[in-house]
């Protein structure tokens, strides 16, 4: 991949923006691995073999399940602000309550095997589920801790175990979120201020040392090779806590990568909740977005992202050179809502069709289409606004260019000159292959279409070229 220097800027400029917020509010996104060509030379074999799947699979299902699901979102009868799986803070439930919830829970509609044939249907590669998220509660059998799916509910089944051998069988790889500081039922993990007090007082080691790194052990050594493990909201991790956990998943699966949330280097950059970037970043990464507006289940969100939206975000973010780690929040039930079951199939079709411009591709080497920084506005940090454009995006694999088309150009498609000569256009979605006629001059390359719009978008035309690399 070429970049210029004005796109460099741009890109930096606008990563810039968009995180600057994240990184002054505490988050930490992780030190990525640079992949794009330049950087290629300085990458380790074995960081190189340790990310190839995850530069390859590109789309991956997150599920957020939890206790957190019987609420969903309403506590004694009033509902409850803010996403669904922070309902024990948000109402300041106390732990005495809150854990009584595992006495109900009994998702008897549970099957691993459906979740995981959803996301098979949604073209997804990988699965990410919270083993244990911020209330504490562990969705899987664990002897670190009894407050666990196993030995506090009526259901008494290990899910993780469960979706472990329908991913096997499926050929999906599996990873786990583990929210590895904020821990609302330990009186020494953090986030609990109104049963346990102000976070500097605790004995934060101990929390880590009896119950977090533990646990992260138990989910390494018990359910078969593991993709990541999803740290999030690093509060109090310092380098050194942070690297106990490193040292703990380099010496039991050397292969499973970490994310960018633990508090030190990860193997890739993870991007803010719902954070699209606005212009390339050459570099691993990932972002976790919803399907509506909450994580967890929560019975009134039912503001869904239709499939032609979830379709944009998908190309725009691998245009860009990240992944779309995208959620569903199952009931108690264990039954994954039907909105997002539907938008999320819908995906998938798109994707057969043109999966392969999407998996394993590479970002735009052109950037103008992505949009531009404003001369005139500016954002509330008084830095100038990005405006995006949204008509096409593009993604490349060697020795091909994909151009998805958002807007019906009628008739004629311009694309930006490259020096490759173009040998062939077609449809993806053109069973035949027949050639569009594609006029390639010094300064455009100009493609020709038929005049109606199809009935179903993006439209997908793909490129074959001289050489792998494209030169502009
Ligand atoms: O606090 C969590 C939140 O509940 C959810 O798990 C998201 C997913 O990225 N992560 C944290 C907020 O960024």
């Amino acid at each position: 991949m070429i970049e210029t220097s004005r796109q460099l800027k741009m890109s930096l400029s606008a990563f810039m923006i968009a995180f600057g917020a994240l990184l002054t509010s505490g988050l930490v996104l992780g030190t990525p691995h640079a992949w794009n060509q330049s950087a290629q030379s300085t990458e380790s074999t074995e960081q190189a073999a340790r990310m190839k799947w995850f530069r390859e699979a590109k789309f991956g299902l997150f599920i957020h399940w939890g206790l957190y699901a019987i609420p969903a979102g309403e506590w004694k009868g009033q509902p409850i602000a803010g996403i669904g799986e922070w309902i024990m803070n948000r109402a300041k439930i106390p732990v005495k309550e809150y854990e009584q919830l595992a006495a109900q829970f009994n998702p008897v509609k549970f099957n691993a095997d459906e979740w995981v044939k959803l996301a098979e249907d949604a073209g997804m590669k990988y699965i990410v589920i919270t083993s244990k998220h911020h209330d504490g509660f562990a969705i899987y059998q664990s002897r670190a801790s009894k407050y666990n799916i196993v030995d506090a509910t009526p259901f008494k089944r290990d899910p993780l175990k469960e979706l472990a051998a329908a991913c096997a069988k499926r050929n999906l790889r599996l990873g786990f979120y583990y929210s590895q500081a904020q821990d609302w039922h330990e009186s020494n993990g953090a986030g609990n201020t109104w049963d346990f007090g102000p976070d500097d007082q605790k004995n934060f080691d101990q929390y880590l040392q009896e119950k977090a790194e533990p646990q992260v052990r138990e989910l390494l050594a018990n359910y078969g090779p593991v993709c990541l493990i999803w740290f999030d909201t690093p509060r109090m991790m310092t380098k050194e806590r942070s690297q106990r956990f490193i040292d703990i998943l380099r010496t039991l699966q050397p292969q499973c990568l970490i994310d960018g949330r633990l508090g030190a280097s990860g193997d890739y950059r993870s991007m803010g909740d719902n954070r699209i970037p606005d212009t390339v970043i050459n570099e691993d990464w990932e972002v976790p977005a919803t399907l509506n507006r909450t994580w967890g289940y929560k019975k009134d969100d039912n503001d869904w992202k239709s499939p032609e939206d979830l379709t944009f975000k998908l190309v725009d973010i691998i245009s860009k050179g990240g992944n779309y780690l995208l959620n569903v929040g199952p009931t108690a039930e264990g039954i994954i809502p039907q909105p997002s079951q539907d938008n999320l199939r819908a995906v998938g079709r798109w994707l057969k069709v043109n999966g392969e411009a999407i998996y394993g591709a590479r970002p735009t080497p052109f950037g103008e289409e992505l949009g531009q920084l404003s001369t005139a506005e500016t954002g509330k940090d008084g830095k100038p606004l990005f405006k995006a454009k949204m008509d096409w995006r593009c993604t490349t694999r060697p020795g091909k260019l994909f151009i998805h088309l958002f807007k019906w150009p009628a008739a004629q498609f311009e694309l930006p000159a490259i020096k490759n000569k173009v040998k062939k256009a077609y449809l993806l979605a053109d069973p035949g292959r027949k050639p569009l006629s594609v006029n390639q001059t010094d300064s455009a390359i100009s493609i020709s279409l038929p005049q109606q719009a199809p009935a179903s978008m993006p439209l997908v035309v793909s490129l074959e070229i001289e050489g792998d690399t494209v030169r502009r």
